[in-house]
């Protein structure tokens, strides 16, 4: 019988995903440039479920209903224009291609805009889960033509995650590059997360003087809380793993230098284009980049600092406790920041983004799955034109509750030298948002000084130029 999906690229994610298919109920195309892959697949899998392996693109093609649905899970970038290259030749009108990779956006729009002109749909959809996730269930992210959601919705919702309340973790994004751009907020958001999550664990460990074992009992009661995610369940399960080599803590015995893949970094310079701070996003990859540099931190290893003192036991649970507060309010903060992100780029590409269905999808399956995420989908959904998510009554309050220990977990860290990148500048984003004035003002009349930038009143509409070097006159510097 025809396949419905078929799958080209079968490492690790998309021999899962066709798994996923199959288990489903669904016949599916399985393809692989090294046929070898597609032979180990149905040898092992193939009890599974209905595959239709094919060796050349002909017969991969060929094996499948229209309008074809034929997704590419291949590494990103130019590998991903080979296949396309490949098999749009091929395609018929109205057929659809779904590039599940970690596709950068702007590569998505050139390859939708380039495809759309050749009568087929292309479809860049982000997929969030790891290998875990593709198998048993993603948060799936497609952008593209709306029509092509329609032939893809029930398929996607089949084999995507469910949210506690049943619903599937997938939606139609938006057009063209959409899903992918969310799908790279949302590696930003992780990288954010995982920062703040690494700071808590430092200034327990040394302000609070926990050993890891101990520090995972406390993620572990934080899950239970408001914190409930993924993340910081895994969190536990990695404080609490002992090295078999060694009998040591495991996270005493791994290379402190993390590495990075790139969506952080992507996601950090599309902010700087759009113009939207990501301060949050922003700290987590330069904190990556700076652990990973050997030479620096070799060279500044004996520079002076506070000598840090361990607090009594009583001190140490408040601080704990402080430190969750302000684990969350930061957490608040950095969403808040990819929120925005999203917005600015749905207004500037014209993606009408619903971010209520991007909190919903994000509840089941992906890497930043949180209890936390119900409450920012119901935050967009009760008002769609939402300026910041610290607009939201609920979130306002909450971390309004909790920014006096906020600024004492952050005032500690510093007395005691610790880096908390994250936490600080997580609440100096509240702090300057809240501001009244902002020393801006001042900046501006530096750059009137000496660039003649021009500034504007707080009591008069238009542009001022003060003539600084001659006789330090106003004078309008408009119209
Ligand atoms: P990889 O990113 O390691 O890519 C390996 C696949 O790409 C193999 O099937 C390989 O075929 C194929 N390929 C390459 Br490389 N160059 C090709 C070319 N020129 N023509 C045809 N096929 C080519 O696989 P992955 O880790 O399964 O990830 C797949 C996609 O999913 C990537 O875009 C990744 O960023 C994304 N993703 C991964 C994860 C994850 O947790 N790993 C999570 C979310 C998204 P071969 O077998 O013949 O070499």
């Amino acid at each position: 019988s025809p396949a419905q999906i078929g799958v080209t690229g079968l490492a690790v994610m998309g021999r899962n995903l066709a798994r996923n298919f199959a288990r489903r109920g669904y016949t599916v195309a399985v393809h692989n440039r090294t046929a070898a892959r597609t032979r180990e697949l149905v040898a092992e899998f193939g009890g599974e479920g209905d595959f239709v392996p094919a060796t050349t693109a002909e017969e991969f093609v060929a094996a499948l209903e229209r309008p074809r649905r034929l997704v590419v899970m291949v590494k990103a970038g130019e590998p991903t224009d080979a296949v396309i290259e490949e098999f749009a030749p091929l395609l018929a009108e109205g057929d659809i291609i779904v590039d599940g990779g970690n596709a950068h956006f702007a590569d998505t729009r050139r390859r939708e805009r380039s495809l759309r002109e050749r009568g087929i749909h292309f479809v860049g959809a982000g997929i969030s889960g790891g290998e875990e996730g593709a198998l048993n269930g993603p948060s799936i992210m497609p952008g593209g033509p709306a029509e092509s959601w329609e032939a893809l919705r029930p398929l996607l919702e089949s084999v995507a995650a469910k949210a506690a309340d049943g619903t599937p973790c997938t939606a139609h994004i938006g057009p063209d590059g959409a899903g992918h751009f969310v799908k790279m907020v949302h590696n930003g958001i992780e990288y954010a997360d995982m920062q703040l999550i690494a700071e808590a664990y430092d200034l327990l460990r040394t302000v609070a003087g926990y050993e890891p074992a101990r520090i995972a009992e406390v993620f572990r009661t934080w899950n239970t809380g408001r914190l409930d995610s993924y993340l910081i369940e895994i969190t536990a399960e990695v404080l609490a793993h002992t090295d078999a080599a060694t009998g040591l803590p495991f996270v005493d015995v791994v290379a402190d230098r993390a590495e990075q893949k790139g969506t952080g970094r992507w996601t950090v310079q599309t902010a700087l284009d759009l113009g939207v701070p990501v301060s949050g996003i922003a700290e987590a990859v330069f904190a990556r980049s700076l652990s990973g540099h050997a030479g620096l931190r070799e060279a500044c290893a004996e520079l002076p600092g506070p000598r840090c003192q361990v607090l009594d036991e009583r001190d140490a649970a408040r601080f704990a406790d402080q430190v969750e507060q302000a684990l969350y309010a930061s957490k608040v903060i950095s969403y808040a920041q990819g929120w925005n992100m999203m917005q600015a780029a749905s207004a500037e590409y014209g993606w009408g983004v619903d971010l209520a269905d991007v909190a919903a999808i994000w509840r089941g399956g992906c890497i930043i799955r949180a209890a936390f995420l119900d409450r920012v989908r119901a935050a967009c959904a009760a008002d769609p034109a939402l300026p910041t998510l610290l607009a939201d009554e609920e979130f306002a309050e909450e971390v309004g509750e909790a920014q006096p220990a906020w600024r004492t977990a952050v005032a500690t860290a510093v007395r005691y030298g610790v880096p908390v990148p994250g936490l600080s500048a997580a609440l100096a984003s509240y702090d300057a948002l809240r501001a009244e004035r902002l020393p801006a003002a001042l900046t501006q009349g530096q750059r009137d000084y000496f660039g003649a930038h021009t500034y504007r009143r707080t009591d008069r509409e238009g542009a001022f130029h003060t003539r600084w070097g001659q006789d330090r006159s106003e004078v309008r510097a408009d119209g």
